[in-house]
């Protein structure tokens, strides 16, 4: 496992010592399933059948344009960013997969990049490309924009970025490539809104063709920021139309803080589910704008609302319905890994939730129109506790029953800590 990773033996311990308490818990919510006729073993198969992958950005501190507080153990590189994510598989079972940004995680030798994945029992989730910051070495600047720009050679390289992206992800066994671009204006008449969506989708026209026969491409929307009047890729219609016009392995990725406040998030998932082009999420979650907080911790009835749109197609075999679950955060107060690995169990809680929802009652309320029972049939699965069916999921896998106590109890951070060079707080910026 890891080079520095957690001691086996500690998770084994703290196992050991957690694992009476739970069963009782385990057995005590096993009588209360029962009496909703729930098997809690299929329940907890589904939970340990679940998997999110992590943003390989999301383990460093993260921050703000007014700042950035880096803490001790600041990942230096992309080998580092493994270490810190098979910590955070290891002790939650469910991110075997890490979602790779380019350039800030080029590595001159891929292959070796799968063996130190490997060797920690990580894969690569999608690819992401950036045309949203200049890069050393940069020719043309994507200030004005990137494959929505004016000049063609500016749209020329960021189409050659992308498919620098793609051959990366080949290398690499990556499936897939999301797409988010900044473009966008901050004054009324700066942007003739259709030829710069017609420019972004000739762009798109050309890496769409590049993308290998057995992946798929992910176009990410976004409401506002770093553009503050108008967006090119703006909301779910753009995004929609977009995966359509590009074809059948084209699709919507949706990030929760993309959205309007009180956008009805789950309305939009239901709609793309409808119309086969869900392709993923970036989980996240948010209070006022793009704020990337860790998934749960604000709005957990929204993400259990989302995932009881998955479900209900999940349990009804919609076509074409494969999302691809992937966190995308910014730790800007808390441990990188301890903010990933909650937010992991709290998206695994809203799934697990959303399968003790009792659809055929559901269904009868909304046939009925009894709003009140069909908003308590909700409330009763959101409302049920399934800490102990995730514990008792990860404790079976040889997860940890309790991983951040694991975690705070190997003394990781400092480890890190004292490895790593320190980092100086440094001005702005997500990364
Ligand atoms: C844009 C975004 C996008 C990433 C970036 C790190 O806000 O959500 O998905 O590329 O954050
Ligand atoms: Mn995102």
């Amino acid at each position: 496992m890891a080079r520095l990773g957690i001691d086996k033996a500690l998770v084994g311990h703290q196992n050991e010592s957690a694992f009476g308490a739970l069963s009782d818990d385990y057995e005590a919510l096993r009588e209360t399933l029962e009496r909703r006729h729930i098997d809690i073993d299929k329940i907890k198969a589904k939970a340990a059948a679940f998997e999110v992958a992590v943003p390989s950005w999301g383990v460093g501190t993260g921050g703000t344009r007014f700042a950035r507080f880096p803490g001790p153990g600041e990942p230096r590189n992309i080998l580092d960013k493994l270490d810190d994510c098979a910590v955070i598989h290891q002790l939650t079972g469910a991110t075997p997969r890490v979602s790779l940004h380019i350039p800030w995680d080029r590595h001159d030798d891929p292959a070796e990049l799968v063996s130190y994945a490997e060797a920690r029992g990580l894969a690569f989730d999608a690819m992401n490309s950036n045309t949203f910051q200049d890069s050393t070495g940069q020719a043309l600047s994507y200030k004005f924009g990137s494959l929505s720009h004016t000049d063609q050679a500016v749209r020329r390289q960021a189409i050659e970025h992308n498919l620098e992206c793609i051959k990366f992800g080949k290398a690499v066994g990556s499936k897939a490539l999301t797409i988010w671009i900044a473009d966008g204006s901050n004054f009324p008449g700066q942007s003739h809104f259709t030829k710069a969506f017609e420019r972004y989708l000739e762009s798109l026209k050309e890496i769409y063709e590049a993308i290998p026969i057995d992946w798929r491409l992910f176009t990410e929307h976004k409401l506002y920021e770093p553009a503050f009047y108008s967006t090119v890729v703006q909301d779910w219609g753009s995004n929609y139309l977009i995966a359509s016009t590009l074809g059948g392995r084209a699709y919507c990725l949706v990030d929760l803080g993309h959205h309007a406040p009180n956008t009805n998030i789950e309305m939009i998932v239901a709609r793309l589910i409808q119309f086969k082009k869900l392709g993923g999420f970036h989980f996240n979650d948010s209070k006022y704008g793009d704020d990337d907080l860790d998934s749960g911790a604000i709005n957990p009835y929204q993400l259990f609302l989302i995932f009881n749109e998955l479900v209900d197609a999940e349990l009804s075999s919609a076509p074409d319905f494969n999302p691809a679950h992937m966190i995308d955060q910014s730790h800007n107060v808390t441990d990188p890994i301890e903010s990933l690995m909650v937010s992991t169990m709290e998206i695994e809680r809203a799934y697990v939730q959303a399968h003790l929802v009792d659809r055929a009652a559901l269904a009868t309320h909304q046939e009925h129109n009894d709003a009140m029972m069909a908003s308590e049939t909700l409330k009763q699965a959101f409302r049920t506790d399934v800490t102990p069916v995730l514990a008792m999921a990860r404790h079976d896998k040889g997860a940890a029953i309790d991983p951040l106590g694991v975690y705070r109890a190997a003394g990781y951070r400092q480890k890190i800590g004292d490895t790593r060079p320190k980092v100086s707080a440094a001005g702005g910026g997500i990364v």
